[in-house]
C-alpha cells in the first residue's frame, strides 16, 4: 500500500468512528494537511448528517466549503464533538509533534475545545521519542532572534522557516536536533518564552485516539 492509501484508510476509519455520534447540531473540528484532506473528502458524503465544521486553517476552510460543508467561527459554537487531524510524529502516549504545515496554533486551539481528539496518521509517523521531526514554534516576528537564543539555551538548534507567514501573521522557528524525553515539560518551557505564540508539542493535551494506517490495516490506539 502506498502512503496515500494508508492516509485514505485512516481517513475513512475516522469517518466511520465519528458517524454514530453525529447529529444535526454537531459541529466538528477539522485539521490541516494531506491526511486531513483525505478525511474532508471522505466526510463530504455525510455532510447532511451534522451541522458543520470549524477549520484549523484557511486552506481547510476552503476545502470544506468547496464540498458544501458549512464552516463556523469557533467563537460562534458552543462546543466541538471531535477534532480530527494528522500529525508529524506521535509517541506511544499519543503525544504529538504538529505544525509542519504551520497551522499549529489554530490546531491547538481547536483541539483544546474538542471533546475527543482523533489523530489520523500513517505508520511512518509513529516513533518511540519525539524530536526527529523538527519541532515548530510560532513566534511574534519582532521576537524571532530573542526566542531563537532562548531555544539554544534549552539545547535545540532553531532554524527560521523562510518565506512562511502563518494564518495569524507570525513566523515559524523549527527546532532541530532535540530528542524530547519530557514532551510536557518542554511544551511548558517553550510557552514560557516571551514572544512564543505556541509550539507544536501536543502533550498537555495529547490525542485521545490514534488511528494508525499500517500495511496490515488500521490500528486503533487509545
Ligand atoms: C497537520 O498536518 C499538522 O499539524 C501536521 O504538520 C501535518 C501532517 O500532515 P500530513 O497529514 O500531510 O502528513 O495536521
Amino acid at each position: 500500500m502506498s502512503q496515500d492509501q494508508l492516509k485514505q484508510a485512516v481517513a475513512q476509519a475516522a469517518v466511520k468512528e465519528i458517524l454514530p455520534r453525529l447529529d444535526k447540531h454537531a459541529v466538528i473540528g477539522v485539521g490541516t494537511g494531506s491526511t486531513a484532506n483525505f478525511f474532508i473528502d471522505a466526510l463530504a458524503a455525510y455532510k447532511d448528517d451534522f451541522a458543520g465544521a470549524v477549520a484549523s486553517s484557511e486552506a481547510t476552510a476552503e476545502r470544506l466549503k468547496n464540498h458544501g460543508i458549512e464552516v463556523f467561527d469557533l467563537n460562534n459554537v458552543a462546543g466541538l464533538e471531535f477534532y480530527i487531524d494528522g500529525a508529524d510524529e506521535t509517541n506511544p502516549h499519543l503525544e504529538l509533534i504538529k505544525g509542519g504545515g504551520a497551522a499549529l496554533t489554530r490546531e491547538k486551539i481547536v483541539a483544546a475545545v474538542a471533546k475527543t481528539f482523533i489523530c489520523i496518521a500513517d505508520d511512518s509517523k509513529k516513533v518511540d521519542f519525539l524530536g526527529n521531526f523538527p519541532l515548530p514554534v510560532e513566534v511574534i516576528p519582532m521576537a524571532r532572534s530573542h526566542v531563537a537564543r532562548q531555544i539554544v539555551r534549552l539545547g535545540g538548534d532553531p532554524v527560521y522557516r523562510t518565506g512562511v507567514v502563518t494564518d495569524n501573521g507570525n513566523v515559524i522557528l523549527d527546532i532541530h536536533n532535540m530528542q524530547i524525553t519530557d514532551p510536557r515539560g518542554l511544551e511548558e518551557q517553550l510557552n514560557a518564552i516571551v514572544g512564543v505564540v505556541c509550539n507544536g508539542l501536543f502533550a498537555a493535551r495529547p490525542a485521545d485516539v490514534l488511528l494508525l494506517g499500517t500495511k496490515d490495516g488500521v490500528q486503533r490506539i487509545v
